[in-house]
């Protein structure tokens, strides 16, 4: 059987229009390599990568340090399951308890599956813990959330694109505004049976909302309160992306579980892990949840090496410098603009908001033209851009950026 050959970008898009599920509406550029900030499509354009696959490579596109671990340990032992032990699962998970200050983590693949991971420890520790009655638990969620794609997550999403025609729907959560204690104090006191409260520090794909000074903190305690664990969705706003290793640090919150994903692997492998102290993860034993890929060699050995490069590159404090700089450089261009309503963001997420309907195509137009212009970058819904760069950036590529999105956005100026 050939493998064909890529030799233009039409050619790559139409083979996937062919052969490939239509579940995406990628931008229209073909890439080929990645090597730090910067990408390469087909045709050997180079491009600034601003959406760091959805904050996946904040370690940048191929750091040595980390592939350099994935195929030293691609050549040892790729995968045991866990019928038996390996000699790298313990040390990983020693390395990442102790990095983010936990008892334990329990290994996984994909962002969705920490989420029902935590969903399932949650679920476990309200009945045999809190001595609520089986099957009545309730997860307090956000509007707006987004915590991945798999059947019990998009059954709490309001998102119809994400969830219609996909039910019947996994019961058991209680929706409220994001950002909002009042909702959230009277969710609380309302029922009973709440086991958790699962929450984005930022919500990322609403828009890159970043919610009122001491939300987080107030509803932590609020948690505290009803005896119901705060779980913390870091798997965007995590591994330093807003400018600390955790978005709850901003506020030195301590959640009861954390789920975590793209960036503790730096793009190279598929690894996520949910963090929690004994008394909630010890819920859990054996036969009762895992995977097959879960907390495979090559996983460790790679979030290891992921983990390293945001402590020995400073990437958070980078993240929190170029931030702030960033976004008051692109103040002072919305002073003047007919076009952009606002900025906001942490670290080295952020997003413009432009002031067009959700439905117009001012925003794709705007991420097409920036992708003539050398930098890629796409909308969240409709008038909202993502910007959020690989955290090893350094201010004279930022600098460069900035005065590439201020060009392009100029010629939309009304
Ligand atoms: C897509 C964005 C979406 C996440 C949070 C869990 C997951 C995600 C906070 C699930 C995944 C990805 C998924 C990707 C686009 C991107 C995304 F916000 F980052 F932009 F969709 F909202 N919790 N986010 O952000 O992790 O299973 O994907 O590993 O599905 O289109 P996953």
């Amino acid at each position: 059987m050939q493998v064909q050959e890529i030799s233009s970008s039409q050619q790559a898009i139409e083979l996937e229009d062919k052969y490939g599920a239509h579940n995406y509406h990628p931008l229209p550029v073909v890439l080929k390599k990645g090597e730090g900030v910067f990408v390469w499509d087909v045709e050997d354009k180079k491009y600034y990568d601003f959406l760091s696959a959805y904050s996946a490579v904040n370690q940048g596109h191929c750091h040595p340090k980390i592939v350099n671990a994935m195929i030293d340990q691609a050549k040892t032992l790729t995968l045991t399951s866990r019928a038996f032990y390996n000699d790298v699962l313990g040390k990983y998970e020693k390395y990442v308890s102790e990095y983010f200050g936990y008892d334990k983590m329990l290994p996984m693949n994909t962002g969705a599956e920490a989420v029902e991971t935590a969903i399932k420890i949650c679920r476990k520790w309200a009945y045999e813990k809190k001595g609520i009655n089986e099957n009545d638990a309730q997860i307090i969620v956000c509007e707006n959330n987004f915590h991945g794609r798999t059947t019990t997550v998009i059954s709490f999403s309001n998102d119809e694109n994400a969830r219609k025609n996909f039910g019947p729907y996994t019961p058991g959560f209680i929706k409220i505004a994001y950002d909002d204690l009042n909702a959230l104090d009277s969710a609380l006191s309302e029922n009973k049976n709440v086991a958790g409260f699962l929450v984005e520090p930022i919500q990322g794909e609403a828009g890159v909302y970043v919610p009122s000074e001491g939300y987080l903190r107030k509803a932590k305690e609020l948690c505290e309160k009803h005896n119901v664990l705060f779980i913390a969705d870091e798997i965007q706003t995590g591994i330093a992306r807003t400018g600390k290793l955790l978005a709850v640090d901003h506020e030195n919150v301590k959640p009861d579980m954390v789920t975590l994903g793209k960036a503790i692997s730096g793009g190279v492998y598929p690894v996520s892990a949910v963090l929690a102290n004994d008394d909630v993860m010890n819920v859990i034993k054996p036969g009762q949840h895992g995977s097959t890929f879960g907390g495979n060699p090559v996983a460790g050995e790679v979030a290891m090496a992921a983990l390293q490069v945001i402590e020995e590159e400073d990437l958070a404090e980078n993240a929190e410098e170029l931030g702030r700089f960033f976004r008051a450089e692109m103040q002072k261009y919305i002073d003047d603009s007919t076009i952009v309503n606002l900025v906001r963001g942490k670290g080295l997420l952020n997003a413009i908001v432009i002031n067009d309907s959700e439905d117009s195509s001012t925003a794709w137009d705007i991420c097409m033209a920036l992708k003539e212009n050398g930098l890629l970058a796409k909308p969240t819904h409709g008038n909202i851009i993502r910007f959020a760069p690989p955290l090893v950036m350094n201010k004279e590529q930022l600098i460069d950026c900035i005065e590439i999105i201020k060009k392009t956005l100029q010629d939309f100026e009304r």
